[in-house]
């Protein structure tokens, strides 16, 4: 299925309906008074999350949505029917942006949580209310009140508790394929991740955890090298980064990413430049592929870490099964101790 994690969009709510004008006609009855109901209210736009949905693909291909209109009040003092409010369905984690004025309306995190985004017109009034003692026969009515249109943004950012970041090749889908129910696509070219994945991780009997696996960043990618950091923001929503770094693949050359801790300061630089907030974000360091590492090249490369002020690195293989176990062991009892996710109440996380 194609990943779309941005789309624009017109939306427009309903016409409320005009008042009616009418006066009651019964036998017997020679001068009934006014009787016109008032109009409808026009249908609401309202956008709905839905956990159901992954990506904002079934949104493009239709640029305009509109809300039905109310219907008209009628004799009797009927009011008018309203529009039908128009639901629009998109991913957990959407931001939702008013293109003209430049602001985020809300932010949808919770299955089923909705907000109305731009309101029907308001149903007109029927001349019933204009009835005084002078005027006992008013043909004034109001028409309904129009309906509004306005353009739209709509950002996806996944919603998840771990976020896997690392060079291309590090071994993020791998990792993601053997801790979760993930299948995502491994090769051993660079880029083969091209849209995010979320695995869920299982913690104990009860528990769980979603991790989201982005594609590989490489140093430049703030200036758009490689995917770009654009992806970066799926990882934004997560509370805690494992930051994957290929032990085995060491160079002998003076480029900054030739060695394990050279390659995790490039990362480091590239995140500060997409955000501090993310770049302050709790992060593990996860050496990755230690069965084509010796027990010696490990201790040292771990040491190296130390003396940079990263502590408790993990050491991981993908493929022999090695440090796994202890790896979400250790990224549960983390998401633990820190904040739980941003409450539904707290839609922008300040
Ligand atoms: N020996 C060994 N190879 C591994 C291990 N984990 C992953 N690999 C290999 O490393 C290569 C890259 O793995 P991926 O999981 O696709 O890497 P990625 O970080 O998702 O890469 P991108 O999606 O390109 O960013 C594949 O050929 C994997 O089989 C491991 O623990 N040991
Ligand atoms: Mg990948």
């Amino acid at each position: 299925m194609r990943f779309v994690d941005e789309v624009e969009i017109v939306v427009q709510s309903g016409r409320g309906g005009r008042g009616s004008a009418s006066f009651r006609r019964e036998k017997f009855v020679p001068f009934g008074g006014p009787d016109g109901g008032d109009g409808g209210r026009g249908g609401h736009v309202i956008f709905m999350a839905d956990a159901g949905l992954g990506s904002l693909l079934d949104l493009r291909g239709r640029a305009q949505w509109k809300a039905a209109d109310g219907t008209a009040g009628d004799f009797r003092q009927m009011t008018g029917a309203d529009g039908d409010d128009l639901v629009v369905r998109v991913p957990r984690g959407t931001v939702i942006r008013d293109v003209d004025e430049d602001l985020v309306i809300c932010e949808l995190l919770a299955d089923g949580e909705s907000r109305v985004v731009v309101e029907g017109g308001k149903g007109g009034l029927g001349n019933v209310h204009f009835k005084t003692s002078t005027n006992r026969a008013p043909r004034k009515t109001t028409p309904g009140g129009p309906g509004e249109t306005r353009r739209l943004r709509l950002e996806l950012k996944l919603v998840a508790d771990v976020g896997l970041l690392g060079f291309p090749n590090a071994g993020k889908s791998t990792l993601i394929s053997v801790i979760s129910a993930a299948r995502p696509k491994i090769a051993d070219y660079p880029f083969t991740t091209l849209v995010p994945n979320l695995g869920v991780v299982r913690a104990g009997d009860d528990n769980s955890y979603v991790v989201a696996d982005i594609p590989g960043l490489i140093e430049g990618a703030a200036e758009g090298k490689g995917l770009g950091h654009q992806f970066l923001r799926h990882v934004e929503r997560t509370r805690l980064l494992l930051h994957l770094v290929d032990a085995s693949e060491v160079r002998e050359d003076d480029d900054p990413g030739a060695t394990p801790l050279g390659r995790w300061r490039v990362l480091r630089d590239e995140l500060r430049r997409y955000s501090q907030a993310l770049a302050d974000r709790p992060e593990l360091v996860v050496l990755t592929k230690i069965d084509a590492v010796s027990p010696e090249a490990l201790d040292a490369l771990k040491a190296e870490f130390l003396a940079a002020g990263v502590e408790g690195v993990h050491a991981i293989s993908a493929v022999s099964g090695q440090g796994v176990t202890s790896l979400s062991a250790a990224t549960w009892e983390r998401l633990r101790e820190l904040a739980p996710p941003l409450a539904v109440d707290d839609p922008l996380g300040v």
